[in-house]
């Protein structure tokens, strides 16, 4: 199993995090998001992932991409410990936390996006990351009440035992810092982060102790 990865990458810091989960030995190929303008837009990396996006995934010669398709396959082909709860509504309501993060915060303060709206727009750093910030508080403001909401209340998003919706939200977290953003208006959040930071297979997987990681 090779994951391309890197270590600032949220999307690939999911899949970390995952392979861990799963207790899974894997090779890091990492791809440097800004060296040399960004390997990932290099002919050999887009072989690889077309949408010159990390990760990238590898398993028995077969090439994934998008880091919630590579989770769902760990999920499938290594069942324990599960992602995703049983009961079809259980597992609707964690899917739909993990995508307030994966669909529509993430996309809009990814790199490539940022870059587009300084550069197209004419708009500063400082501009630039209030953008950022303004997308991640909209998500996290409303995954916040969607946690105290649910019937399953407990030490992570649902219930007590990870699942696909934290795996999701602690990468974020880091991103939501880099932005300037104020976790205190989210309690809940950052419980959940501190009780999630407090396992290995989260702490293994956080950009510092990654081998690519500055
Ligand atoms: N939806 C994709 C998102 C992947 C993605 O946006 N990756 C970022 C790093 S977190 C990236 O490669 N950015 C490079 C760029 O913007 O040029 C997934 O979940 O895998």
């Amino acid at each position: 199993m090779k994951l391309y990865t890197f270590f600032r990458s949220s999307a690939s810091y999911r899949v970390r995090i995952a392979l861990n989960l799963k207790g899974l030995t894997y090779e890091s190929a990492p791809i440097h998001l800004r060296r040399g303008g960004g390997e990932q837009l290099g002919a050999a990396y887009k072989a690889i992932n077309p949408q010159a996006l990390v990760p990238a995934f590898e398993d028995n010669g077969k090439i994934l991409t998008q880091s919630l398709a590579i989770i769902e396959y760990l999920d499938e082909t290594h069942p324990n410990p599960a992602l995703l709860p049983k009961d079809p509504a259980d597992k609707a309501l964690v899917r739909s936390m993990a995508l307030v993060i994966a669909c529509e915060v993430h996309p809009i303060q990814n790199l490539r996006v940022l870059n587009y709206v300084k550069k197209e727009y004419n708009q500063t750093d400082e501009q630039v990351n209030r953008w950022g910030q303004h997308w991640i508080d909209l998500g996290l403001s409303a995954l916040e009440q969607m946690i105290v909401a649910q019937p399953k209340r407990g030490k992570v998003c649902f219930g007590d035992v990870p699942t696909l919706a934290d795996i999701c939200l602690i990468p974020q977290l880091g991103n939501a810092r880099r932005y300037g953003c104020d976790l205190s208006k989210y309690p809940s959040i950052v419980e959940i982060e501190k009780h999630c930071n407090a396992l290995p297979a989260f702490a293994n997987a956080a950009p510092e102790k990654q081998p690519d990681a500055e």
